[in-house]
């Protein structure tokens, strides 16, 4: 695929990290802040997909998009706050998160991305990316946004705050996500 390809997000933190990946392709991301309604559901898969129908049939967008859906999933918190990860960040915040996990020694989660991209008459496809890793005792760094403070990827020793962008976008939930886009937008 070539020309531009829409991100629809108010989150500038995600734009800077997919940007950064997609240029590596000729294609230019542009933004759009359109209001994204977000269907309770039980995964980021529903939340992604029923957004992007509502995104197409109601608010009749025709660009090709992307839309990023993103949680935190906390073992030893049954897989909270998962898909209520930015209503909890924007209530309880990393403070309260880490209050509930006081005492807590399992702090093992999963960080997730569903990406999904419309292409005018082809439909959806969705692209999923994980990573695995930790939850700190306390808050750490100043880079990032969200949760990067407080999840410590697997095999790393800094939080995703503690690291540059280049650093974040080596591996992540987000980029494993946008790989797979790019392989799929390269075969396009
Ligand atoms: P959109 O406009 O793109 O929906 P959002 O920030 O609401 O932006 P999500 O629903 O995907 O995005 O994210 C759920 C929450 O998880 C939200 O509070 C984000 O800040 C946070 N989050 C998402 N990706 C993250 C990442 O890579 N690192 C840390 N926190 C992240």
């Amino acid at each position: 695929m070539k020309g531009k390809l829409y991100l629809i997000t108010g989150n500038p933190g995600k734009v800077k990290e997919i940007k950064n990946r997609l240029d590596v392709l000729d294609i230019e991301l542009g933004t759009l802040q359109e209001d994204f309604v977000e269907v309770q559901a039980d995964t980021l898969e529903e939340v992604v997909f029923f957004g992007i129908e509502h995104l197409v049939r109601e608010k009749g967008i025709d660009l090709p998009f992307i839309k990023d859906d993103s949680g935190l999933f906390i073992d030893s918190l049954d897989g909270f706050p998962g898909v209520y990860s930015a209503y909890v960040q924007d209530t309880i915040g990393n403070d309260g998160i880490l209050k509930l996990m006081k005492g807590m020694d399992d702090r093992t989660a999963t960080f997730k991305t569903v990406m999904g991209l419309h292409i005018p008459g082809e439909g959806v496809s969705l692209f999923r990316g994980e990573i695995r890793g930790e939850i700190t005792l306390e808050k750490r760094g100043f880079f990032g946004f969200g949760y990067d403070p407080i999840f410590i990827p697997e095999g790393a020793e800094k939080t995703f705050a503690e690291m540059t962008l280049e650093e974040k976008n080596r591996d992540s939930h987000r980029i494993r996500a946008t790989m797979k886009l790019v392989d799929h937008l390269s075969k396009e």
